[in-house]
């Protein structure tokens, strides 16, 4: 058991994300008997959920002539087209069935204006909402983070950078994590960019 001021983070364990899914994350059901594993370890449990509507402008789909993996310019920030995902209240959405959800203390829900992503559990892509995750757990006296979950170079990336930047002690859980890698290699980027802002980078094993 973690003292009571650390908090497990499981970023976007959903049906999407899984091998079978619309934005498939290799490898990705592998990590959910480790999040089961880790929860009863800690007081407090955070899942997010990428939740988006059906017009959300991430999707390819929503964009004439697009598709996914292009890079676009949305309301000023470069936005990869992803296929259609995790729209709000359908299976792909869900939380995968092997998850153990008894144990989340609290779910936070991010992506939902169509008209910017958030891949960060804390913020949107601009830095412009917060979704209240950073304000909750310092009212319930968290001070340090322990990450995980999908996808390394895009959801988990951006929530260990903002938990750094909103002053929790932020902990990788490195063999909690797979990856998407448009690019070859950002998953390897992407865990060198957590540990150079200050991220530790551990793997399960050796957590306390
Ligand atoms: C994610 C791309 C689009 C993720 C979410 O969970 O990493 N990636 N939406
Ligand atoms: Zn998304």
């Amino acid at each position: 058991m973690y003292d009571n001021a650390t908090a497990l983070l499981l970023v976007d364990l959903q049906v999407d994300f899984m091998p079978t899914g619309m934005l498939p994350v290799g490898d990705g059901d592998a990590v959910v008997p480790l999040a089961n594993a880790l929860m009863p370890k800690y007081r407090t449990v955070v899942a997010t959920q990428d939740w988006h509507p059906a017009n959300h402008k991430s999707f390819a789909a929503n964009h004439p002539w697009r598709k996914p993996g292009q890079v676009i310019d949305l309301n000023g920030l470069p936005q990869v087209l992803w296929p259609i995902h995790c729209v709000q209240d359908s299976w792909g959405a869900e939380f995968v069935s092997t998850l153990d959800t008894s144990a989340i203390t609290e779910v936070f829900r991010k992506g939902t204006d169509p008209e910017i992503d958030s891949y960060s559990g804390f913020y949107d892509n601009g830095q412009r909402k917060s979704t209240g995750l950073a304000d909750w757990l310092r009212g319930r006296g968290i001070e340090e983070v322990h990450v995980m979950g999908l996808a390394t170079d895009y959801c988990v990336k951006y929530t260990v950078l903002d938990a750094l930047r909103e002053g929790f002690r932020t902990l990788l859980i490195e063999d909690g994590c797979r990856e998407v890698e448009l690019v070859p290699g950002d998953g390897e980027r992407a865990v060198q960019e957590m540990r150079e802002a200050g991220a530790k980078i551990a793997r399960h094993a050796e957590l306390g």
